[in-house]
């Protein structure tokens, strides 16, 4: 059976995000149903910068029999505007959505959204590889576990529990034209660039978090065969690790170290994780196997913040980590939370003095939105900080709201948004930083990084509508 695959954008975000990426989750949904035994292709619509027209134009000769659409939350107005664009150029062919965006309540997807006509929450390799093979034996969509669609007079039916995908298989990335990725400073240090998954989800609970918390290692052996595979046929150079926390089992990233060096894999790499799943041992591995950035959740300089967010973890261990990074010759970024519950002036300031003494090479305040399905979601719900119906109204209505974000009478909104662009302008725009990003330029490709950074910096400080600076 034909089935086509497509990646949906977030436009407003396109310039804040980390760059245009492989679609990892599309892929390995292809890779099922190829396993499978179908014809499937994708269409990743940021990567060819399509329009809805340009898609039209290319949906109308492809009969697909099913088009399964993926997007998150943000690209969700999207949804409506895709789906609606297919139904129209191929009248028979079944919409399945997934991704992200399922964390709104698939009933109301439905209710909504004419045109969609299943929804899969979560994992989606399992329900879908099942909904294409009954689909192509026109069975009972009933016998498809893992599904939500409209049954007999349109009432909502959901058809149980799938199993989790346990294959190790890679992305299909022969069906993505590879050519087409690219990070955006101050990622991005050699090219082309891939992503690539080493492990799902991950163990921790911090409040605003809507990440699956089941932590699901691959192996080593395999990982690194995709490495070497992405290498040999793609010429990839560069990685960006997507896992929620890279380094959860120190052991594990430590064995990999030792295969990527054993193997003269030589690739660099980029990876995001927790301040306190590191040590001095580990930086080093990691550094001398090709590991060239780290992305930290430091969220706050406040000890009060920190256990508000049930982050788990203290300034000390901020403090130390970032300096044994530094010790160790690799690079860091902190993401920053600003309005989180409990947050004031005072808390913020200590936010930015942590900043100042720990130096990392890049720093990100990201205003906090608080994202249905995390526990942050229900309390700000709870605390009638968010309307508890605010994205069911948003999202359906075709309107491109803002998220609305956790304020409390002591810290506005305007005040997150002042905070976040003081606290971005006094990292950047400041003698000391300028010089020491100057005085690490080796090549003409860092110095383009270095000017393509500052530009989307500055545009997005003074001329920027997105606010929410998350990935
Ligand atoms: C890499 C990445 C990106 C990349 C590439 C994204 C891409 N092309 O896939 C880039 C840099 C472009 C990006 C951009 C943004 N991202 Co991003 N990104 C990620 C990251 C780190 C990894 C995504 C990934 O590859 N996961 C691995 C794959 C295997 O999982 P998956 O995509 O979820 O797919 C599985 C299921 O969701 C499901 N599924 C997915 N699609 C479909 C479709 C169908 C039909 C079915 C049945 C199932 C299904 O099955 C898949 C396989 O199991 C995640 C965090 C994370 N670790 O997940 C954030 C994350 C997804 N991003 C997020 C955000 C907010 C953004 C931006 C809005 C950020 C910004 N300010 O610019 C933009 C918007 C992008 C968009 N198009 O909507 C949020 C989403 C929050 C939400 N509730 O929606 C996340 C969760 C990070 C976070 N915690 O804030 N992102
Ligand atoms: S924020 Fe990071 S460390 Fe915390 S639960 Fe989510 S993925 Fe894990």
């Amino acid at each position: 059976m034909d089935i086509t695959l497509v990646n949906l954008p977030a436009k407003r975000f396109r310039y804040t995000s980390l760059g245009v990426l492989p679609p990892l989750g599309v892929a390995y949904l292809a890779s099922a149903l190829l396993e499978g035994g179908h014809n499937v292709d994708i269409i990743d619509i940021p990567a060819s910068d399509l329009s809805l027209e340009d898609f039209r134009r290319l949906i109308r000769h492809k009969k697909s029999r099913i088009y399964g659409i993926s997007s998150t939350l943000f690209g969700f107005q999207d949804v409506i505007n895709f789906s609606e664009a297919i139904k129209g150029e191929v009248p028979g062919a079944l919409i399945v959505l997934g991704g992200l965006c399922t964390v709104l309540p698939a009933e109301d997807i439905l209710k909504n959204i004419p045109a969609v006509d299943i929804v899969i929450p979560g994992e989606g390799e399992e329900p879908l590889r099942q909904l294409c093979e009954i689909v192509s034996c026109d069975g009972d969509l009933k016998e498809a576990k893992g599904i939500f669609f409209r049954g007999g007079g349109g009432a909502l039916c959901y058809s149980g529990k799938t199993q989790r995908q346990k294959s190790d298989y890679f992305p299909a990335y022969s069906l993505l034209d590879m050519k087409k990725y690219y990070l955006h400073p101050p990622f991005g240090v050699s090219f082309p660039v891939a992503s690539m998954e080493t492990s799902r989800g991950c163990p921790f609970g911090c409040r605003f978090c809507c990440l699956s918390k089941s932590y699901r290692p691959r192996e080593i052996e395999r990982v690194i065969e995709e490495m070497a595979y992405l290498k040999q046929n793609y010429g990839v150079n560069e990685i960006y690790f997507v896992d929620h926390t890279f380094t959860i089992s120190a052991e594990r990233i430590s064995a990999l170290c030792r295969e990527i060096i054993k193997r003269g894999i030589k690739i660099v790499w980029s990876c995001k994780t927790r301040v306190d799943l590191v040590s001095g041992d580990l930086l080093r591995r990691m550094r001398k196997a090709g590991c060239y950035m780290i992305s930290y959740g430091v969220e706050s300089g406040s000890e009060k913040i920190l256990k508000n967010l049930n982050k788990g973890i203290s300034v000390k261990d901020i403090e130390n980590t970032m300096s044994l990074t530094r010790k160790y010759g690799i690079r860091s970024v902190a993401y920053m939370i600003v309005g989180s519950p409990g947050e004031t002036r005072e808390t913020i300031k200590e936010s930015l003095a942590l900043i100042k003494r720990i130096k990392p090479d890049y720093v990100l305040y990201n205003a906090l939105a608080p994202d249905p399905g995390s526990e942050l979601f229900s309390d700000a719900v709870n605390n009638k900080i968010v309307e508890k119906d605010f994205f069911k109204n948003a999202v359906f209505s075709g309107e491109d709201k803002d998220w609305p974000l956790y304020s409390t009478p002591e810290f506005s909104s305007s005040d997150v948004e002042f905070w976040v662009k003081k606290g971005t302008r006094e990292f950047y725009f400041n003698i000391p930083y300028v010089f020491r990003s100057l005085a690490r330029i080796r090549s003409m490709n860092e110095l383009k990084i270095i000017l393509r950074g500052a530009r989307i910096l500055l545009s997005d400080i003074f001329f920027g509508k997105d606010k929410y600076l998350i990935n």
